[in-house]
């Protein structure tokens, strides 16, 4: 049986963007935001650290000027990507969390779509995909992609989905969930790890196509070789009990304040 954190509706997003040396990527990240799905906007929770560029957070400070309360300014204390989401789940104040870049290579302009899936299936999670009909990668070099196809058939063969896309960090979950689970990867894996901690706990998710671009500014913090990592995370949780990937109840909580079965 299925027991993870549900909720009954959709009421607003927190939207994370991660930013480390992004600049016109990010400022057009948030006017695409601004224009499709700014009444279902909570918040964008933009999250920083001591290597984000001065460039990047001269462009964050025009838009905290801009826009006032819907920009949230987060200095992370946990170190990486990882860290910078972790860290954001935690503050998010929507009933929802979209999980994007600021590059440009989630491509904003699905965000909309996210948010409408969102609205039919509060409790579930709705991934983008780039190998869904309709998906597509451009820029991708052949060997990643030939990796990437591997590495996507065999995992959902071990997790026996029929997900095409698991590796994509691009989706929108209630931030109850997030928040209910006990996160491991500080790096990148963790963007693989919010896809299938929930899916073994039965959460159901939903994929839509999205296309993958490049960037064209900055340059990316995972180098080829980190993406082994995702292996020791796959199987490590493919393994784990279902108890061991929520956060333990406090103390005082009744079960039902943290779970609903
Ligand atoms: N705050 C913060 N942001 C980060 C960190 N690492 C990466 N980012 C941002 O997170 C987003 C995704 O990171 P990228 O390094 O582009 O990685 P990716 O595109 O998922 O990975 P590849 O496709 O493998 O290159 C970008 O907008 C980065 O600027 C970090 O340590 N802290
Ligand atoms: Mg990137």
């Amino acid at each position: 049986m299925s027991d993870y954190p549900r909720v009954d509706r959709f009421e607003s997003a927190t939207v994370i963007l991660p930013v480390m040396n992004e600049t016109t990527s990010l400022d057009e990240t948030v006017q695409i935001l601004l224009r499709d799905v700014r009444d279902d906007m909570k918040e964008i929770l933009i999250v920083v650290c001591k290597r984000t560029t001065p460039e990047s957070m001269s462009v964050i400070k025009q838009l905290q000027e801009h826009l006032g309360d819907l920009i949230v300014v987060h200095n992370q204390t946990l170190p990486f990507l990882g860290g910078a989401m972790r860290e954001a789940f935690d503050l998010a104040r929507g009933s929802h969390v979209v999980m994007m870049a600021s590059d440009m290579e989630t491509d904003p302009n699905d965000v909309r779509v996210l948010i409408a899936e969102a609205k039919k299936n509060p409790s579930s999670i709705v991934t983008a995909s780039r190998w869904l009909k309709g998906g597509s990668f451009e820029g991708y070099s052949k060997v990643k992609l030939i990796c990437n196809w591997i590495f996507q058939r065999s995992f959902s063969l071990l997790y026996g989905t029929r997900l095409t896309d698991m590796t994509y960090a691009y989706r929108i979950f209630s931030t109850r969930l997030v928040q209910a689970i006990q996160w491991e990867e500080l790096r990148h894996p963790l963007l693989f790890e919010t896809l299938i901690k929930p899916l073994r706990l039965g959460v159901p998710v939903i994929e839509i196509p999205s296309a993958w671009k490049a960037r064209v500014e900055g340059e990316s913090q995972n180098p080829f070789f980190r993406n082994f990592a995702y292996f020791r995370t796959g199987l490590k949780t493919r393994f784990s009990s279902k108890r061991a990937i929520l956060k333990p109840v406090r103390e005082g909580a009744s079960k039902k304040d943290s779970v609903c079965a």
